[in-house]
């Protein structure tokens, strides 16, 4: 970060040397990135004119995998960028809104003051452009969204994002800064339906969504999107929840947040378990990171986060701490020959994947919930051809199938791309060896060639 802030700083002197035509305030074109990205720390002594250019998109993209649903954005990514601004600032704003666009879509930011935010000055039918400005006059971080009616469809749709106004001073200097918004998503199809989904009114109605998503898709900060940081740093979150319904307990497992900025202003709180983020508002978030490992983001009304989607990852790289942090004893490796008894982390792997994900749905105990989930314990549909299992993980299951007798007819995600080779055949070694299975061993080459296998075979 400091090397950044070095660069960007002579960028903005450069720019500051050049005043513009308009008078007082020297010009500045704000370098927009995409998230989780944010614009470098503003080194300014001075206000500036900032032009803003964001550009209304509707896009068709994935909203988990294998699920493509038509997002209506800025500037074709959700949330639209973090734009960065210093209090005092004039920022010209130029909406323009696509010419492929079905709809006409306006800002209303809530860093201004002034009738709707903005959106009463910028209507923007397709192939059109606005341009409005407005003083930063409080500094904060706030949301911005599209406020055109109707609103919660917009909104719904992924058009929004954040505006941070710096502090003349500045904020903190940390190592790493992130950009995160929750959001609620209301689909006609059930949660992970392949193909294209569509918007649901009803469910709108009902505030009842499909998922609840961290940056408007399920997955987008898991693997090697995952946010990520070095033992001993810093870093800063810029946490905002759009809505259009939902509130978001936010939550990092494994962490406490070390300062919370509260709903993005002056009131500072520290030791911070979960904080509560509005629709519509938002929290600058800083924690340091101790120990290695990976930490899941969640909403802690949890079942969005198991169910949902609203789930990320941060992974926090570097020595083991101990002293922080260490397991000193627990139950025995998984029991029988064919068991990878060994290898105490595979076991322990396995049981902590069983434990954060498939537990939600097949329970603690494996004995599943009638009518809804099939029991993993003394499963002879998994006895039966544990192999079979790896392409349930990797690719989800739905149709009917029949459990010690019992049907079932539901549906289960596929976790292909949020778990590893190791992570699925660790928990397929675990399920396999306790709740009364009759054991065995799947390899992370097994996962390897089933993913291989499907690869070839999709077109
Ligand atoms: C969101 C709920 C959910 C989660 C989480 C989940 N499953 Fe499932 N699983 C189901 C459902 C529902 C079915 C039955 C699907 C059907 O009816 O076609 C199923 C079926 C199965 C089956 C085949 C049926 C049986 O009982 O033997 C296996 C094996 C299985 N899941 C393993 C796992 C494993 C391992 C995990 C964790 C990595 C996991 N599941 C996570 C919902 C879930
Ligand atoms: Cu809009």
């Amino acid at each position: 970060m400091r090397k950044f802030s070095f660069v960007f700083a002579g960028l903005a002197a450069a720019a500051v040397g050049a005043v513009g035509a308009r008078g007082e305030l020297p010009s500045i074109e704000e370098a927009l990135v995409d998230p989780p990205g944010v614009p470098a720390p503003i080194h300014r002594s001075r206000p500036a004119r900032v032009i803003v250019r964001l550009k209304t998109e509707e896009v068709v993209r994935e909203i988990a995998d294998g699920s493509r649903y038509d997002f209506w954005t800025f500037n074709g990514s959700v949330p639209g960028p973090l734009i960065r601004v210093r209090l005092g600032d004039t920022v010209e704003l130029h909406l323009s809104n696509d010419a492929s666009s079905r709809m006409s879509h306006n800002i209303d930011l809530h860093a201004v003051m002034g009738p709707g935010g903005g959106a009463a000055v910028s209507l923007t039918p397709p192939g059109h452009e606005s341009v409005f400005s407005f003083k930063a006059m409080r500094p904060g971080l706030f949301i911005y969204h599209c406020a055109t009616p109707p609103v919660p469809m917009h909104i719904a749709n992924g058009m929004y994002g954040l505006i941070l106004v710096e502090p003349p001073q500045g904020l903190p200097e940390v190592d790493r800064e992130y950009y995160v918004m929750q959001g609620d998503f209301y689909t006609a199809e059930p949660y992970h339906t392949p193909g294209q989904v569509t918007f649901d009114i009803k469910k709108l109605l009902a505030e009842q969504p499909t998922y609840v998503l961290f940056n408007g898709r399920e997955d987008s900060l898991t693997g090697s999107r995952a946010l990520t940081s070095k033992v001993g740093e810093t870093v800063r979150l810029f946490v905002g929840d759009g809505g259009p319904n939902l509130v978001s307990s936010f939550h990092i497992i494994g962490q406490i947040f070390d300062t919370v900025r509260v709903e993005g202003g002056d009131l500072v709180n520290h030791n911070v378990q979960t904080t509560l983020i509005p629709a519509g508002g938002a929290a600058m978030i800083e924690l340091k990171t101790l120990v290695p490992g990976t930490f899941l983001l969640v909403d802690h009304s949890i079942t969005r986060a198991f169910m949902k989607g609203a789930l990320g990852q941060l992974i926090v790289s570097g020595p083991a701490a101990p002293e922080l942090y260490r397991k000193i004893s627990g139950e025995a490796p998984a029991s029988g020959a064919a068991s990878p008894a060994a290898d105490g982390d595979a076991s322990a792997r396995g049981k902590r994947v069983f434990t954060q994900i498939c537990a939600a749905c097949h329970q603690p105990d494996g004995m599943g919930l009638p009518g809804a989930f099939p029991p993993l314990a003394m499963s002879d549909f998994l006895n039966a051809d544990p192999r079979r299992a790896v392409g349930i993980v990797l690719h989800g299951l739905s149709g009917k199938i029949t459990v010690n007798s019992t049907g079932y007819e539901s549906q289960m995600p596929a976790f292909g791309r949020r778990l590893g080779d190791e992570d699925i055949a660790d928990v397929l070694t675990y399920v396999l060896n306790h709740f009364n299975n009759k054991g065995g061993v799947i390899r992370a080459e097994d996962v390897r060639a089933a993913r291989g296998a499907q690869a070839k075979n999709s077109p």
